[in-house]
């Protein structure tokens, strides 16, 4: 294994010297969000680390998604770092939601500004890891061909970053040009005068579609399942409101992790009862919530509106309405309407989206009805044997969600314990940080992890799991794993919680990527704590402060 190896950093076109260092303690895979949180906790604490990272340049998932029109869901100003004051002044956000290019020159910002790319191997998918019973020490194999063992392994893969493989017969014969949002090339692609067809309408096929509407001659876009549309603010930050978010540090970050979601957004403060029915104040709040935009929809209008038929109901079908007005095409609105209660699917920002259906060369295609069922050399073939010839297919077909970066890796714990055997019937976790039968291995936003903002939730992981590795070294201990029975509490609690939503009943038939029902074979259930980011950070807080009672320590 060399000492050191160069890399080119597609960002920057620098050629960044990384080191391997034998005394490596903690390895993390991924440079994104979490792992570079991650990577800044152990520095912190001692802890000598390095991020292997399979991408050439910085950004993780941000790195990766790089198709036209990517950007947040969430509100760039807290959609950041909040560990360091120092960070937040000198950083100035562009936009609300900022764009793929903002975040990732942000992330690249942090590397810089922390030093961190020195201890950032790119190029360097991990293909293996074993954890050997006698040395309690992982072995670790990469793409290209290092070797390398630690005492701690870290996930930092995120949730959405092993993209859904085409499942299409005939993919491969396509002769045109085709891309998938989740590994979009770097060079500029032109669409202009192109046939062109979307697959797929979650956050990526909205988003991008709209982008191509501008350029292609024709887009047919293929739908399987509608998606609740929420109203988007794709405004620029003045000077002024920076500054006052600057000014407001403090008060964002309090405000933020006492909100269920991790935004800085206040909650409803009723429920759909206390309204009485009343249908202008009813309209009202809606009104106002869909205006402020985004999320601010899903959190500002009942608290209730997970739990209560009635309050969901009442907010998708306003919803339903507005696709009604934005959409001059009954049938084409009719279609592109949902039918299910809403956040059963996450919801998509749609800036542009259900207007495109009003130009004359954008045409939704229902595959729900009539499957696709080959891609041919000139284009796609649904099952009844219709057959729309393109230049061009874009898939944005979506991941294999909070496993698959997990499961792609031959990874083999206690006794050669496989992770496919550990997640074969039911896909469980301890706090979503841990895992029974894989000692010493962390997850920054494992399956069962809270639903939330997320680098606000990874900065809280990040913590948890540093003061974990802190305990085992400080303490003498050699291996740290959860207690069986303590994860079957952790599951029970979240499927308990998911149960108890109206959405339940629904996830899998609408193929919901957050219960593992997007990808055929997977276990389902809630791959979420929904219990919100207040319960869930006092929760696995309230380990460390009683020594990891639900810990097994060798
Ligand atoms: O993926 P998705 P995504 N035939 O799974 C369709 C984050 N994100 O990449 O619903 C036909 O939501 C599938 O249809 P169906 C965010 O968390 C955030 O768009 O399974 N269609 C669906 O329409 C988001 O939720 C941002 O019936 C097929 C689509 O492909 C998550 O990533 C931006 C099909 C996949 O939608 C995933 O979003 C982008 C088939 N065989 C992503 N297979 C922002 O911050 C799949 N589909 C804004």
């Amino acid at each position: 294994m060399p000492d050191t190896m160069e890399t080119n950093d597609r960002n920057s076109g620098i050629h960044t010297a990384t080191n391997y260092k034998s005394d490596i303690e903690a390895l993390v895979i991924g440079a994104g969000f979490s792992g570079l949180r991650m990577l800044l906790e152990l520095r912190e604490r001692g802890v000598p680390a390095q991020i292997l990272e399979a991408g050439v340049g910085i950004g993780g998932a941000w790195y990766w998604n790089n198709y036209p029109g990517c950007r947040t869901d969430v509100e760039s100003s807290v959609y950041c770092m909040d560990f360091s004051e120092e960070l937040y002044q000198e950083w100035t956000w562009k936009e609300q939601y900022a764009t793929q290019p903002e975040v990732r020159e942000y992330l690249n910002y942090v590397a810089d500004r922390f030093d961190l790319r020195r201890s950032i191997s790119f190029n360097s998918k991990v293909t293996a890891a074993y954890f050997d019973n006698e040395q309690n020490i992982w072995h670790v194999r990469t793409s290209r061909g290092d070797s390398l063992s630690c005492r701690f392994l870290v996930f930092g893969t995120g949730f959405v970053s092993a993209a859904k493989k085409i499942p299409f017969p005939g993919f491969d014969t396509f002769q045109g040009e085709w891309y998938q949002t989740s590994s979009w090339p770097e060079e500029k692609q032109s669409l202009q005068g192109k046939r062109v067809a979307v697959i797929g309408t979650g956050s990526s096929g909205v988003q991008v579609t709209p982008l191509v509407s501008h350029a292609a001659k024709s887009v047919h876009v293929f739908q399987r399942t509608p998606n609740y549309i929420l109203r988007s603010r794709y405004e620029t930050i003045s000077q002024e409101r920076a500054t006052g978010l600057k000014a407001d540090y403090s008060g964002i970050w309090a405000r933020a992790r006492e909100n269920l979601m991790g935004f800085d957004q206040p909650s409803a403060g009723r429920t759909f009862s206390e309204l009485n029915g009343d249908a202008v104040s009813i309209k009202r709040v809606l009104d106002a919530a869909y205006e402020t935009g985004g999320f601010g929809f899903l959190l500002q209008v009942f608290d209730d509106v997970f739990t209560n038929k009635e309050a969901n109901e009442t907010m998708c079908e306003y919803l339903r309405e507005k696709t009604f007005a934005l959409v001059k095409d009954p049938e084409t609105a009719a279609r592109l309407n949902p039918d299910y209660p809403l956040f059963t699917k996450r919801p998509v920002i749609g800036h542009g989206y259900l207007e495109s259906f009003n130009k004359p060369h954008v045409h939704l295609v229902d595959v729900h009805a009539d499957p696709i069922n080959a891609i041919v050399p000139t284009g796609i073939r649904t099952a009844s044997g219709k057959q729309f010839d393109v230049d061009v297919i874009i898939y944005a077909l979506g991941f294999d969600a909070h496993t698959g970066a997990i499961t792609g890796i031959d990874l083999r714990g206690r006794e050669g314990r496989t992770i496919q055997s550990a997640w074969s019937k039911s896909i469980d976790t301890y706090q979503g940080l841990t895992l029974e039968g894989f000692p010493n291995m962390f997850m920054l936003s494992g399956p069962k992890t809270v639903l939330a903002n997320f680098p606000l939730l990874a900065s809280t992981t990040a913590i948890e799991i540093g003061k974990m590795i802190t305990f085992v070294r400080d303490h003498g201990h050699k291996a740290i794993e959860p207690l069986p029975e303590a994860q079957e509490r952790w599951s029970g609690l979240c499927d308990m919680i998911f149960n108890g939503t109206v959405m339940a009943p629904h996830s899998a038939r609408v193929n919901s990527w957050e219960v593992g029902a997007n990808i055929p074979g997977k276990p389902t259930g809630s791959l979420w704590f929904l219990g919100g980011l207040p319960a869930y950070t006092a929760q696995v807080a309230e380990e460390s402060i009683a020594g990891y009672p639900n810990y097994v320590l060798s």
